[in-house]
């Protein structure tokens, strides 16, 4: 037998839990991935000797067969991110999206101007960056301001 195969059912049961050393979250992650971002874990374990009508023997008679078990550990979803656009139109007065910009995207009068300038000048520009609901509330907040106050300035979503 291989020594280093022998796991206690109380260890198997703790990398199941945990991970191979029981402290995943708080080592560095490898790769570069963020630390939420785990990698599916092998855990191994002993089987009682005999799927049926064994002899009763437990791992620690030696006689047990070891097996390979494969367990996936749930893997927390990366949140996607997506871009908050805001749309240029001809009507729609500079003053207005700068209002916006500042109201609902938390800009200071500079940052605004410049952001709403490059709307103007380009057709497009990025508001924020944020988690998609998020983002999803921040542009109907921006469309629904807009239709209240007669404006046609249009606001969209794209995944970042
Ligand atoms: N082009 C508009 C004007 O000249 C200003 C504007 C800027 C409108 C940005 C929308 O997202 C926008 N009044």
């Amino acid at each position: 037998m291989t020594p280093e195969l022998r796991y206690s059912p109380a260890m198997v049961l703790h990398q199941t839990l945990h991970g191979p050393r029981g402290g995943a979250r708080s080592e560095p992650a490898r790769s570069g991935a963020p630390a939420f971002w785990t990698a599916p874990v092998r855990i191994r374990t002993i089987q009682p000797s005999g799927a049926s009508g064994g002899t009763g023997d437990d791992d620690r008679s030696g006689e047990g067969q070891i097996g390979v078990a494969t367990k996936t550990r749930a893997k927390p979803k990366k949140p996607s991110q997506f871009k908050v656009l805001m749309l240029n139109d001809d009507y729609t007065p500079m003053e207005f999206v700068v209002m916006v910009l500042k109201r609902f995207f938390q800009m200071d009068l500079e940052q605004a101007t410049r952001v709403m300038l490059h709307v103007h000048q380009k057709g497009v520009g990025v508001c924020g960056i944020f988690p998609y609901e998020i983002a999803e509330t921040k542009v109907n907040q921006v469309m629904d301001f807009a239709r209240q106050n007669q404006h046609p300035l249009q606001c969209t979503l794209e995944k970042a």
